[in-house]
């Protein structure tokens, strides 16, 4: 179902870039079986039962042309879950950040439609001040072929080295999509060099959790649909006391007086001394 090997010189370009570009990594036989999930779970039909933890669109409910995005897709899905749960991807999150294991902290299901809008510019981890260390590794899934007429992810090279800033302004279909980027840029006098991702479906990109990323609007006439896992490290813990942003919703999952991260919610995938959990 995933193919992939993280070799010395793919770590390099990824310590390099803050990100990683590859046209081949899921089963393209596997694609369509999972692509034609979307329209039930976008329309609340799920095949657990269980309902995922955010989701900001449904059919018929909300306005055609924004990105619809499903957070923990997994838990409603087998699917969903046997991809963003995969040993491999684990594997590869884990050797590109140089950690001994990895863990599932969220799964996003992506789809831009026609005319689709944008995602606002933004850092993974700064949407994770909640965990213990505050860091990520994302790895985005295209399943249609991807270009930057299509709207697909943009990277600014090597702004994972620039340092981490708290979220700020709109995530979802901003005007302008680069506003956040751009002032950070001016204010600490970056160059912005961008870097579409443009592979065929079935492709992969990872990125750090500091790389500043966003995407524009879809302007072809087909579908954008993208599976994302973003992982931590397998040792992550909660952070005690941080609350507010995503916390208010992932800060259910913390047991009391423990601040260990529960494996039923938050699995771990990977880890050097073979530790995974049965999923
Ligand atoms: O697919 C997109 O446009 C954005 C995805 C994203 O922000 C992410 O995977 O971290």
């Amino acid at each position: 179902m995933i193919q992939i090997e993280i070799n010395k010189d793919l770590k390099k370009k990824f310590e390099d870039d803050g990100y990683l570009i590859l046209p081949q990594f899921l089963d393209t036989n596997k694609i369509d079986s999972i692509a034609d999930k979307f329209a039930n779970l976008f329309s609340g039909i799920f095949e657990t039962g269980i309902e995922p933890d955010e989701w900001n669109w449904k059919k018929g409910r909300d306005p055609n042309n924004i990105t619809r995005q499903i957070c923990n897709g997994w838990k409603s899905d087998s699917n969903i879950k046997k991809i963003v749960t995969h040993q491999l991807l684990g594997k590869a999150c884990a050797e590109l950040m140089g950690w001994t294991g990895s863990r599932l902290l969220q799964d996003n299901v992506l789809w831009k439609p026609p005319g689709g809008k944008t995602l606002a510019y933004h850092q993974d981890a700064a949407y994770d001040d909640w965990v213990i260390p505050q860091t990520m590794m994302t790895c985005w899934m295209p399943l249609d072929d991807v270009s930057q007429e299509k709207g697909t992810l943009e990277y600014v090279k090597g702004s994972h080295k620039w340092g981490l800033v708290p979220p700020n302004g709109q995530f979802h279909s901003p005007e302008n999509y680069k506003n956040e980027l751009e002032a950070f840029a001016k204010k600490n006098n970056k160059e912005i060099h961008i870097q579409y991702v443009e592979v065929p479906a079935g492709g992969v990109s990872f990125h750090h959790g500091q790389t500043w990323h966003g995407s524009g609007i879809n302007m072809s006439k087909d579908d954008r649909r993208a599976i994302v896992a973003h992982c931590v490290p397998s040792s992550a813990k909660f952070h005690p006391t941080n609350v507010g942003g995503t916390a208010r919703i992932y800060k259910k999952y913390k047991k009391i007086n423990s601040d260990e991260m529960d494996e039923s919610f938050f699995p771990i995938l990977w880890s050097k001394e073979g530790r995974r959990t049965n999923v």
